[in-house]
C-alpha cells in the first residue's frame, strides 16, 4: 500500500471566529491565527484545518457563503490570507480549507439571480419545486428545525434548504453548478492550499423524484459520480488531503467514498460515535447515558473494516460537538486533566489521522450559560424555540440539554491565559468566554509539565518515532468489559497495548495489559500494581 503524507498527519482544527482576535473587535481573525503559529508548531501538529473563512452574512457562522472568492470581512483580507498561508508553510504546517458546496448563502449572487424568475439562467442552480396542495413539496425537516422548504412569493415556488432558510441547497444535477464549483476549487488550490474538508458532502445528490422522498438525502444516487468527477477534474491534479463530513455513513459506504483505490476522497468523518448519547427521537436535545461497550464496538468496527483499504479520521471533538472531557470524560476538577489525557490517548493510538479541535489540548470543558440569550448558535436557538414554544420540552429540561449538547460548548473563545477574556480579545467577545479560564488556559498548561497540553505534545512526538502508532493493525482485547477499554496495535514485531479506565473508581488491570512491556506513556507514574487508578491510561510497548 502506497503511503500518503496525510496518513502521518496530525490535524489541528481552528474555528477562526473563536481562536484569536487581533484587533479588539471581539472576533477571531486571520492575523490572530498568524500570531499563534508558534504555539501550534510547538504542539507538534502538522496540518491546520480552518472552518469557513469566506464572505458570509454569518447566519450559520460562515457555513452560509455569499462569495467563495473573498475573505469574510470580520476575518481580514485576501492579503491576510496569503500571509497566513505563507507563514503556515514557513512553519512546516499545511493548510486545509472548509469546502461548503451543498448550499450557499441566500445572499450569494447565484441565489439572488435564481429567485428572480422561473426562466432566470441561474434558476436551476438551486432546487425549486411547486407546493403540493398548498404544502411544501415533501415533508423534510431542516437540521435547524422547521421545514426544509421555504416558499418564495416572487415566483410562487418553494426552494430547498437542508439547513437554515438562508442556506439554499445547490442543484448538483446541474452540470453548470458542478463546473462553477470546480473552478472555484481550482482557484484556491492554485493559491497553494493543501486540501479540503468537505461539508455535508454526502448530501449533495438529491433524489430525482424529490416529492416522493421521505428520508433525508444522504448518500444519494449519483453522489459517487459527482465525487469521481470532482476527483478527475480537480483533486487528482494536486497533492492534497481531502476529508468528507459524512453523517449517516457505514464502513461499507466509507470504502466506496474513500477506499485507497476509489478515486473520490482520502478520508471521511463518520458520526456513529457522536450519536451514542442521543435520544432516538429528540436526538441531542434529550441526551441519555452512553455505554463504553457501545463506544468500543463502534470504534473497533471502523478500525477493522477500514484496515488496509481506507483510512480513519479520528476525532472526539469539532465545532459542532460538545467538549469530549465533559462528554465521555469527567470535567470535575480532580478528574479533568486525568480523563482528558485518557481520552486523548485512547483516540490517538488508534489507526488513522487524529484531529485535535482547538482547546482540546487544554482539556477545555463545556460551558453552562444561565440564559438563552447568551447563546449564539442558530441550531441551539431554533431548537429551543421549536421544542419549548410547542410545549414538547420543558424550559429547564431544554436548558440542561443545551448545557450538554449545544454547539456553542465548542465555540467559546480559546483560553490563552488568565487575563481579561482569556487573552482572546481586548474587546467584547462575540460569544462569552467560559468562566473557568483562570484555571484552564494555554499559558498555565504550557508552564506545567503534567498538563494535558504536554501530554498531547508527547503523543505527537511519539507518533513521529513509532510507525506502529500510525500504521499498526488494531485488535480489541476486551469487548465486553464495561469500565475499561484495552486494545493492541501490531506492526511487524512491534506491539503496542493501550489500556484505559473510563471510570472514577479503581479497576483491575485488563489481563492483556498485564505484560512486561515498557510504559511509553501514561497519565500516572508507572507502577507494577494490578489496579488501574481513576481514569488511568497506560500505553505499553514491547521494546
Ligand atoms: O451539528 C450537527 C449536530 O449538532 C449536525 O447536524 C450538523 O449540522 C451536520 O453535521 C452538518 O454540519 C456541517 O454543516 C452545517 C454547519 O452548520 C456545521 O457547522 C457543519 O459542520 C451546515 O453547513
Ligand atoms: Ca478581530
Amino acid at each position: 500500500m502506497l503511503k500518503h503524507w496525510w496518513q502521518e498527519a496530525v490535524v489541528y482544527q481552528i474555528y477562526p471566529r473563536s481562536f484569536q482576535d487581533s484587533n479588539g473587535d471581539g472576533i477571531g481573525d486571520l492575523q490572530g491565527i498568524i500570531q499563534r503559529l508558534d504555539y501550534l508548531k510547538a504542539l507538534g501538529v502538522t496540518v491546520l484545518w480552518l472552518n469557513p473563512i469566506y464572505q458570509s452574512p454569518n447566519d450559520d457562522n460562515g457555513y452560509d457563503i455569499s462569495d467563495y472568492t473573498k475573505i469574510m470581512t470580520d476575518f481580514g483580507t485576501m492579503a491576510d490570507f496569503e500571509a497566513l498561508l505563507q507563514a503556515a508553510h514557513a512553519h512546516g504546517l499545511k493548510l486545509v480549507m472548509d469546502l461548503v458546496v451543498n448550499h450557499t448563502s441566500d445572499e450569494h449572487p447565484w441565489f439572488i439571480e435564481s429567485r428572480q424568475s422561473k426562466d432566470n439562467p441561474y434558476r436551476d442552480y438551486y432546487i425549486w419545486r411547486d407546493g403540493q396542495n398548498g404544502q411544501a413539496p415533501n415533508g423534510w425537516q431542516s437540521f435547524f428545525s422547521g421545514p426544509a422548504w421555504t416558499y418564495d412569493a416572487q415566483t410562487a415556488q418553494y426552494y430547498l434548504h437542508l439547513f437554515s432558510k438562508k442556506q439554499p441547497d445547490l442543484n448538483w444535477a446541474n452540470q453548470a453548478v458542478r463546473q462553477a464549483i470546480y473552478q472555484m476549487m481550482r482557484g484556491w488550490l492554485d493559491k497553494g492550499i493543501d486540501g479540503f474538508r468537505m461539508d455535508v458532502i454526502n448530501m449533495i445528490a438529491k433524489p430525482a423524484n424529490i416529492e416522493a422522498a421521505t428520508a433525508l438525502p444522504r448518500n444519494g444516487e449519483h453522489v459517487h459520480e459527482y465525487l469521481q468527477e470532482m476527483n478527475r477534474e480537480v483533486l487528482s491534479n494536486y497533492d492534497l488531503m481531502t476529508v468528507g463530513e459524512m453523517d449517516g455513513t457505514t464502513p461499507a459506504m466509507a470504502l466506496q467514498y474513500a477506499g485507497f483505490e476509489t478515486h473520490e476522497l482520502n478520508m471521511l468523518f463518520q458520526f456513529e460515535h457522536m450519536q451514542i448519547d442521543c435520544d432516538p427521537e429528540l436526538g441531542k436535545w434529550r441526551p441519555h447515558q452512553w455505554s463504553l461497550p457501545t463506544l468500543k464496538a463502534i470504534m473497533s468496527k471502523w478500525q477493522v473494516a477500514l484496515d488496509g483499504q481506507a483510512w480513519n479520521s479520528l476525532y472526539w471533538n469539532n465545532h459542532d460537538q460538545p467538549r469530549v472531557v465533559s462528554r465521555f470524560g469527567d470535567d470535575r476538577p480532580q478528574y479533568r486533566v486525568l480523563s482528558a489525557k485518557m481520552l486523548g490517548a485512547v483516540l490517538h493510538f488508534l489507526q488513522g489521522t487524529p484531529y485535535i479541535y482547538q482547546g482540546e489540548e487544554l482539556g477545555m470543558t463545556n460551558v453552562a450559560f444561565a440564559s438563552l440569550d447568551q447563546y449564539r448558535d442558530i441550531e441551539t436557538l431554533n431548537a429551543y424555540h421549536a421544542l419549548v414554544d410547542s410545549g414538547q420540552v420543558a424550559p429547564a429540561e431544554m436548558m440542561a440539554a443545551i448545557h450538554h449538547s449545544s454547539r456553542d460548548n465548542a465555540r467559546t473563545p480559546m483560553q490563552w491565559d488568565d487575563s481579561a477574556n482569556a487573552g482572546f480579545t481586548t474587546g467584547t467577545p462575540w460569544l462569552a468566554v467560559n468562566p473557568n479560564y483562570p484555571t484552564i488556559n494555554a499559558a498555565m498548561a504550557q508552564a506545567d509539565p503534567d498538563s494535558v497540553w504536554h501530554f498531547y505534545q508527547q503523543m505527537n512526538a511519539l507518533r513521529r518515532q513509532y510507525p506502529v502508532i500510525t500504521y499498526g493493525h488494531y485488535h480489541l482485547l476486551d469487548p465486553d468489559a464495561k469500565t475499561t477499554w484495552c486494545y493492541q496495535r501490531t506492526l511487524d514485531a512491534q506491539r503496542l497495548v493501550v489500556a484505559a479506565n473510563f471510570t472514577a473508581s479503581p479497576q483491575p488491570v485488563p489481563k492483556a495489559a498485564q505484560t512486561n512491556y515498557r510504559q511509553l506513556l501514561g497519565n500516572y507514574p508507572p507502577t507494577a500494581a494490578q489496579t488501574m487508578r481513576p481514569y488511568e491510561v497506560r500505553v505499553l510497548f514491547n521494546a
